[in-house]
């Protein structure tokens, strides 16, 4: 049974990385000292396997247990979504009840992608996955994985089951939309950490992303300040965010998150080829050197691993 509902699944939630030893194999340790360090920063929940954690690097098992791990480390502190996509129904629907098993508390999935599959198909997708568990679905629109149009969203928002949508778009005037149209209990994580807090302003329940495993702290305070309708203390927040963001897009940024998240205590590994590391400790140090430069150009005040190296 899951411990939480939907609608606990909000704030600031981590797409988690997915640590990888030096050998490139998946590290436990590590993974739970991850999880330790950013429920202990307040994070909301963690949503495990997507793109940030690397998933369609790994065997549908080594998915199936990074699960196992992340829902045993987390014992109910904080509620659990899984994202088992995959192109072929059969597979996400494995997956999905194999999460459901491992106890998280609802599923997400990205449009099946590769092949530009119509409407319908992704209709049907969705809706074969959601019938095959017990459990939420939080649907996911995403460029990378195809458009997901908002008639579709739409319909999918109408298979009993399906109760939110994670948002990552270069827009977000949808985000009011969505809320206006298929309802205020539908939840929306917004997905582009660069637009948080339009996200949240537009209405988001939460925000998911890869740059809150790195800096939570800048981001929960951002939330907060849109709370309390702080927007000038908020803007300050994501325009920090931002500057780390963009710097590190310039990289490999699951590999740049996963060094700065090493720096305050969380050592997150390395990621798995084709994607680079910082793996020497020359490389590290001047990654290191040039967060510094940043910190100093941009007179960056609230992320603290900058306030650590
Ligand atoms: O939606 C993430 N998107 C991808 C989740 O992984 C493609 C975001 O968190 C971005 O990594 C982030 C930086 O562009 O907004």
């Amino acid at each position: 049974m899951p411990n939480f509902d939907l609608s606990d699944f909000k704030g600031v939630i981590p797409a988690l990385i997915t640590p990888f030893d030096e050998s490139e194999r998946f590290d436990e340790t590590r993974m739970r000292s991850c999880i330790d360090f950013l429920i202990e920063r307040g994070v909301g929940g963690l949503y495990t396997t997507g793109s940030t954690g690397e998933t369609f690097l790994m065997s549908p098992d080594e998915r199936a247990r990074v699960v196992e791990i992340v829902v045993d480390q987390v014992a109910g502190r904080v509620p659990v979504v899984a994202h088992i996509g995959a192109i072929g129904t059969h597979l996400s629907i494995d997956l999905a009840q194999r999460a459901q098993s491992a106890g998280v508390d609802a599923v997400s999935s990205v449009p099946p992608f590769y092949w530009p599959f119509t409407p319908d198909q992704v209709f049907n997708y969705y809706a074969d996955l959601t019938a095959a568990t017990d459990l939420p679905m939080v649907v996911y629109k995403i460029p990378l994985a195809g458009e997901l149009g908002f008639d579709l969203v739409k319909r999918l928002a109408s298979i009993p089951g399906v109760g939110g949508i994670k948002y990552t778009a270069a827009t977000q005037f949808e985000i009011i939309r969505i809320k206006e149209e298929i309802g205020a209990d539908f939840r929306v994580y917004s997905g582009s950490d660069e637009m948080a807090m339009s996200g949240l302003s537009y209405g988001a329940d939460g925000i998911i992303g890869s740059f809150y495993n790195m800096i939570p702290e800048v981001f929960i305070a951002l939330n907060e300040a849109v709370e309390k309708g702080d927007m000038i203390r908020a803007k300050s927040l994501q325009e920090t965010g931002n500057a780390i963001i963009f710097f590190s897009l310039n990289h490999t940024p699951t590999a740049v998150i996963k060094r700065a998240m090493a720096w305050q205590g969380a050592d997150a590994g390395y990621c798995r080829r084709p994607f680079d590391n910082f793996i020497t400790e020359a490389q590290e140090e001047e990654l290191k050197s040039a967060f510094r430069k940043l910190k100093q150009d941009r007179s960056l005040k609230d992320a603290a691993f900058l306030e650590m190296i």
